[in-house]
C-alpha cells in the first residue's frame, strides 16, 4: 500500500512540475535576478523580490504580506544566505496559505472519495467562457469515476452552439449518461432533470456544466441563483459545491472574476486551469491568499489526467525549490 502511493505521488509530482515548467523559470530567474552579486538576505534583495513576486502575477497584497513574513523570518533568524532563500520563500508562502485557513485540502478530504449517504454528490460548474469548465467537468468525472464512483453529467450550458454535443462527446469517451434538452432550453430544467436523474439511479456524483457568463452581466450571474433554486426542489441541500473555473493564464483578469463570482453566485471552491503553458502560475498563490474559499483543484493540461487536487505544500515547492 505505502509502496504503491510513493510510486503514485511521484508520478502525480513530476506532472506538477511538467506542468509548472513555464511559472517556475520565470519564478527561478527573477528570484535569481534579486539575489544576483548577494550573499546575505538584506533589505535591497527583499527589494528586489517584492518587484520579482509582483511581476510573476502572484498580486500586490500577497507580495506585501509575503515580503513583510521574509522580513521578520530575517530579522529573526539573524543572518540568512541567499542560498537558503527558496527554501525560506517556500516555507513561508505554505505557512502564509495554510495559515488563511482555507489552503489546506491535505487530511481535509482524500482524492475524490466521498461520503455516500444516499442522495447524489452534486458539483455545479460555473465561470466566464472559455476557462476550461466543460474539460474539468471532464477531469472530474474521470477522477471521480477511477476513485469507485458512479457520475452523471448534465449539459446545461444551451446558450452555445455546440456545448451539448462538446460534452457528450466526453460522456461517450468516459462511459458516463449525459443527461440534455435541446440547445436553448431552460438550463434549470437540465440542471433539475440530472439531479433527478442521478437520484432516481442511484449515481454517487452528478456534474452540472453551465453557460460561459460575465460576471458582469447581472442578469447571467441571477440565472445561477435560479439553476440553484430549481435543483433544491429535488435535493434541498443540493448543490455541494458551486465551484468556479477559472483561467490561471489570465493573471490579475482571473482574480477579478473570482471576487465577482464569489459574491453573486455563492461559489464554494475554486478550480484554476491552464496553469501549464503560463508563467503565470503564481496567481494561485495570491487567489489563495486573498480569498476566503479554497483552490481545490488545478488543471495542468488539456488530457483527462492533467488534474490534480491542490496541495499547497506540494505546490509551493514545485514552484521555488530545485529538486
Ligand atoms: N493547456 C490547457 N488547456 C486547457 C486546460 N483546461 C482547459 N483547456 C483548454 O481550454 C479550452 C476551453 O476549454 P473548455 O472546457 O471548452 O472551456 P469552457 O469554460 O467550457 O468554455 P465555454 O463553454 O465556451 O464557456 C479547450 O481548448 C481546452 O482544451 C488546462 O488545464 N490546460
Ligand atoms: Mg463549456
Amino acid at each position: 500500500m505505502g509502496f504503491f502511493k510513493r510510486i503514485f505521488s511521484r508520478e502525480k509530482k513530476e506532472k506538477l512540475d511538467e506542468g509548472l515548467q513555464k511559472t517556475k523559470e520565470g519564478v527561478w530567474s527573477k528570484i535569481t535576478h534579486a539575489v544576483a552579486g548577494k550573499s546575505k538576505v538584506d533589505d535591497d534583495v527583499l527589494d528586489n523580490l517584492e518587484e520579482a513576486f509582483i511581476t510573476s502575477d502572484v498580486g500586490v497584497d500577497t507580495t506585501l504580506k509575503i515580503i513583510e513574513r521574509l522580513q521578520e523570518r530575517v530579522k529573526r533568524d539573524k543572518y540568512v544566505g541567499t542560498e537558503e532563500l527558496n527554501e525560506l520563500i517556500a516555507d513561508e508562502i505554505t505557512t502564509m496559505i495554510e495559515e488563511s485557513g482555507v489552503g489546506d485540502n491535505e487530511g481535509t478530504r482524500n482524492d475524490f472519495e466521498i461520503e455516500k449517504n444516499g442522495n447524489p454528490y452534486v458539483i455545479l460548474v460555473v465561470g466566464v467562457n472559455g476557462v476550461g469548465k466543460t474539460t474539468t467537468i471532464a477531469k472530474l468525472a474521470n477522477q471521480y469515476m477511477k476513485a469507485g464512483n458512479s457520475v452523471i453529467l448534465g449539459a446545461a450550458d444551451t446558450f452555445r452552439a455546440g456545448a451539448i454535443e462538446q460534452l457528450q462527446i466526453w460522456g461517450d469517451r468516459l462511459g458516463v449518461d449525459v443527461i440534455k434538452q435541446k440547445e436553448g432550453s431552460d438550463p434549470a430544467s437540465v440542471a433539475f432533470d440530472t439531479v433527478s436523474a442521478a437520484k432516481a439511479r442511484g449515481i454517487d456524483v452528478a456534474i452540472i456544466d453551465t453557460a460561459g457568463r460575465l460576471q458582469t452581466k447581472t442578469g447571467l450571474m441571477r440565472e445561477l441563483t435560479k439553476i440553484r433554486d430549481v435543483m433544491r426542489k429535488v435535493i434541498p441541500t443540493t448543490p455541494d459545491e458551486t465551484l468556479l473555473v477559472l483561467d490561471g493564464s489570465t493573471g490579475q483578469n482571473a482574480f477579478d472574476q473570482a471576487e465577482s463570482f464569489i459574491d453573486a453566485a455563492g461559489v464554494d471552491c475554486l478550480a484554476v486551469t491552464k496553469l501549464d503553458g503560463t508563467a503565470k502560475g503564481g496567481v494561485v498563490i495570491g487567489i489563495s491568499d486573498q480569498f476566503k474559499i479554497p483552490v481545490k483543484y488545478i488543471g495542468i493540461g488539456e488530457k483527462v489526467d492533467d488534474l490534480q487536487i491542490f496541495r499547497p505544500k506540494e505546490f509551493v515547492r514545485s514552484l521555488f525549490i530545485k529538486e
